[in-house]
């Protein structure tokens, strides 16, 4: 089976946008693929400001109890704890040195997450960080959401620079995007993409997994629109096109579909539509998360088998690596 590797990183509250754009793909395809799922935790230090240790802790767990709420079953996937796989850390330093800055400076996620701030150097080299996740599994497909496109570019440039210069060592992967909710944009401002860590200080912005029935309708009730009352298929503002990708992704149906379904009704049936949907998806995952999340013992478990399992198969690609570059 062709292998896949992704990751979420623990920097807020998971999102509709984390769930339809990756985790939900990653479960539907289990079985098809051999499943590498880490959490990533080393990418949750790149906002130093927005570290809070006891924080971090806990969404670690919650995150861990979500992938399994979401469907992600050990026995398929192997779930795992970045920085329990030092491996990581360590191509990535060998990825600072083989990246050059030009390409980095590139980065757009870069560029407005560093927009009036103080930068770290771990936010600049963070798509480094990135590559070495991937690399070291030799994935073949990495299923993300849109926002991630240019770093897994980025992953297949330094894959190609460091077998060219040092000898074979990487696969070079391949994104795996879906075709629609690939980019859920913000339920507040449909111009920005829906953001677990915007959401911690923007009520309405996002649709949490773990969100209370009442603020999900809440949000979804009050997402903006545009200045018309009923959707209009010929002309679909970025808000009203927003809710009816969230209405596609999560029923399954296809656009036109939705369309027939929708054109001519007013904004209000679309949205508690759409708010009952929702619902009904997040319920069985939220049921299934509170009894999971208190099992400390087994998510420990869970974890502990996933990083041996990702440690083998990271530590060969690494002694590799290392040896290319004459460190063994
Ligand atoms: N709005 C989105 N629509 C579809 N997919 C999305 N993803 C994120 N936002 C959307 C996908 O979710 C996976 C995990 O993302 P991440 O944790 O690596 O960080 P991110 O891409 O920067 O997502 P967030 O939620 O916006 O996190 P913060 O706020 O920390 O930056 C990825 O596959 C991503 O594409």
């Amino acid at each position: 089976k062709p292998r896949v590797l992704s990751g979420i990183t623990a920097t807020g509250n998971l999102t509709i946008g984390n769930y339809i754009g990756a985790l939900s793909v990653w479960a539907e395809e289990q079985d098809r693929y051999e499943n590498f799922f880490f959490i990533a935790d080393l990418h949750a230090l790149t906002i130093p400001e927005a570290i809070k240790a006891d924080d971090l802790r806990r969404r670690i767990r919650e995150i861990v109890a979500l992938y399994l709420a979401c469907g992600l079953d050990p026995a398929k996937s192997v779930l795992f704890l970045q920085s329990r796989v030092p491996a990581h850390a360590m191509l990535n330093w060998i990825f600072d040195c083989v990246t050059p800055v030009s390409w980095l400076e590139r980065m757009t996620q870069y560029k407005s997450k560093s927009q009036g701030a103080n930068p770290s150097a771990g936010l600049f080299t963070y798509p480094a960080l990135m590559a070495a996740d991937i690399l070291l599994y030799q994935a073949q497909f990495v299923p993300v959401g849109d926002d991630q496109r240019q770093h897994v570019e980025l992953t297949r440039d330094v894959a190609n620079r460091f077998n060219s210069m040092f000898g074979e060592c990487f696969r070079v992967p391949d994104a795996l995007i879906r075709k629609s909710g690939a980019r859920i944009m913000g339920l507040d401002d449909p111009t920005a993409k829906m953001s677990k860590s915007k959401a911690e200080t923007h009520e309405g912005h996002a649709i949490g997994l773990l969100d209370d029935p009442k603020k999900i309708r809440k949000a979804i009730m009050r997402a903006v629109t545009d200045a018309g009352s009923a959707v209009d298929r010929e002309n679909l503002s970025p808000g009203v096109d927003n809710l009816l990708v969230l209405h596609e992704a999560l029923s399954g149906a296809t656009r036109e579909e939705t369309l027939d379904r929708f054109d001519g009704n007013g904004y209000g049936t679309l949205k508690k539509d759409l708010a009952e949907l929702v619902l009904d998806k997040i319920a069985p995952i939220q049921s299934r998360f509170k009894e999971i999340h208190g099992e400390i013992g087994y998510l420990e478990k869970v974890l502990a088998d996933g990083a041996e399992k990702a440690a083998e198969v990271a530590d060969a690609t690494l002694n590799r690596a290392m040896e290319l570059v004459g460190l063994r």
